[in-house]
């Protein structure tokens, strides 16, 4: 059996990260544990001093595991992540290479790192990468270590059989340190690959690989929502990419959540707005829904339809009208400055918000990410490793003036204000990039066809 050093480095302290329960790590951990193995997990928010001391990293491991959630915070006025990573891992093969002796396996897995898994091994000097899931790849692993010693290679992680008879067991201590965060939250899967759509800037289907689409057994579910409940942590994010994308079983979780009855307990996910029937709506008001978050990301039937979206305003406002008459809070995700973004379409999307939207529904963004695996990136034609600095569709220059003549003040308020202006700020700094020419036709935007781009310092 082996000793497993597993590195949350998703909880490293860098500018405009905010850690989250390490739950992907976790799985990976309590698939090890269970296979028998010895593992540790280093989490920086836990165990602030280790980001310093890196004395952990020479005890004898067999193998260290790094987990990467997050490669940016995809914000136009945010830096990148992954200058932080490289330094750190710099330091932890200094600290191997002074310790002597036979180096641990050093294996890379996580969402972020699947996204960028050819250019983030090498960056970091994994000897392996995982990408997608990663419990059965990393117990693969560990049973032949040398196969993959120097291997300089990412595998495909692939389906984990456990996911459908373990109960997920976070330890305490862990869960009781992420509760001292603000309004702090857990995520929990209820399924395994559950978007089947195909949304030009949307990486979900590549990142959660083949999982045969899983369902998660509800006493599973429910003694995992018992335990977080006991450590104290009150709200929970049900982490699957669309939560209702299965309506059958999203209702069964919704009456499970009802029936287990948790004081305080409060929750949300991501919801599409079909298949969204009143059924389900009123089963969503007795369960303590925090609130139901969409993303139509326009509020323009043109641009909706380029951005992938396989429902259309009509749906929203039945979504909409469903959660008001059962007195659900909604938040409803707005992303200018896609493909096809124009005058006439932020106009029509702001009419739609002022006219049907409440006060603090709206959760509004400028700007798409562009990442790796997706139609966007196809559309644009720049290769991954030039996607990993962040890098955001082309939009026009005008589109924060167009959003501030139309959108009415509510929707303003000074922290949404400050962001919106930092954006715009940050999109005049940024490079522009010239993308390759076979890509403008079919770039369906009818603006400078350079996408924005930050450097990335690795130096
Ligand atoms: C749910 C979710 C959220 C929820 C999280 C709720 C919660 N409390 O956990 C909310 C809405 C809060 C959220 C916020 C954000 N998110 Co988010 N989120 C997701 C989502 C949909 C699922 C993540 C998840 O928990 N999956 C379930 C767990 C079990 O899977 P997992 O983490 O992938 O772990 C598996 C594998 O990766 C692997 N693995 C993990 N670690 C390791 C380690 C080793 C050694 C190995 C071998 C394998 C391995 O095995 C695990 C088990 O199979 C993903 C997209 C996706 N479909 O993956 C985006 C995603 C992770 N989020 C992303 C981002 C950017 C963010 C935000 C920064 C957005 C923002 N600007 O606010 C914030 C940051 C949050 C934070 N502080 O870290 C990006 C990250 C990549 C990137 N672009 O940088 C993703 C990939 C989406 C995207 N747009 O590309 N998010
Ligand atoms: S954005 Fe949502 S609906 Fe679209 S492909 Fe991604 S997870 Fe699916």
């Amino acid at each position: 059996m082996a000793r497993v050093a597993l590195v949350n480095l998703a909880s490293l302290p860098m500018p405009g990260n905010e850690p989250i329960f390490p739950i992907g790590v976790r799985c990976v951990q309590d698939a090890l544990d269970l296979a028998g193995h010895e593992t540790r997990l280093i989490d920086f928010v836990q165990s602030p001093g280790a980001v310093d001391d890196l004395a952990w990293a020479a005890e004898s491991w067999d193998a260290i595991g790094f987990t990467i959630r997050n490669i940016d915070p995809i914000d136009l006025s945010c830096d990148g992540h992954v200058e932080h990573y490289v330094r750190f891992m710099n330091r932890v093969r200094a600290t191997l290479d002074e310790a002597g002796g036979q180096r641990p396996l050093l294996v890379g897995g996580g969402p972020g790192y699947t996204l960028f898994a050819d250019q983030l091994r090498g960056l970091l000097g994994f000897d392996v990468g995982v990408i997608g899931p990663g419990e059965q790849a990393m117990l693969d692993i560990l049973a032949a270590p040398e196969e993959y010693r120097g291997l300089a290679k990412n595998i495909t992680g692939r389906r984990y059989k456990g996911f459908l008879t373990e109960v997920l067991r976070h330890p305490e201590a862990l869960m009781k340190v992420y509760t001292r965060f603000e309004g702090a939250m857990i995520g929990v899967e209820t399924r395994r690959k559950t978007c089947y759509q195909g949304c030009v800037y949307c990486p979900y289907a590549y990142l959660n690989g083949d999982n045969s689409g899983d369902l998660k057994p509800l006493e599973l579910i429910a003694d995992e929502l018992r335990a977080i409940h006991a450590a104290g942590i009150r709200r929970v994010f049900f982490t699957d990419g669309i939560f209702n994308s299965e309506l059958r079983f999203a209702k069964q979780v919704v009456q499970l959540i009802t029936e287990l009855s948790l004081p305080g307990l409060t929750w949300s996910a991501y919801f599409t707005p079909k298949p969204f029937d009143d059924e389900f709506a009123a089963l969503l008001a007795e369960s303590g829904v925090e609130f139901v978050v969409i993303s139509p990301d326009s509020l323009d039937d043109r641009v909706m339809k380029l951005l992938g979206k396989t429902f259309d305003t009509r749906h929203v406002d039945r979504c909409l009208e469903r959660c008001r008459k059962h007195g659900i809070p909604a938040r409803v995700n707005v992303v200018f400055g896609g493909p096809g973004e124009d005058d006439t379409s932020v106009r029509n999307s702001i009419k739609y918000i002022n006219s049907k939207l409440h006060d603090g529904e709206l959760v509004m963004h400028v700007g798409y990410r562009v990442l790796p695996q997706t139609g966007m990136a196809r559309q644009l034609g720049i290769s991954d490793e030039g996607l990993l600095a962040p890098t955001f569709y082309p939009f026009h220059p005008d589109t924060f003036s167009w959003i501030i003549r139309d959108l009415e003040n509510r929707f303003m308020p000074p922290s949404v204000l400050f962001n919106f202006m930092a954006a715009r700020s940050a999109s005049k700094r940024m490079a522009k990039v010239p993308l390759p020419g076979d890509s403008l036709n079919s770039a369906p935007t009818e603006f400078p066809y350079l996408a924005l781009s930050r450097e990335l310092p690795l130096a």
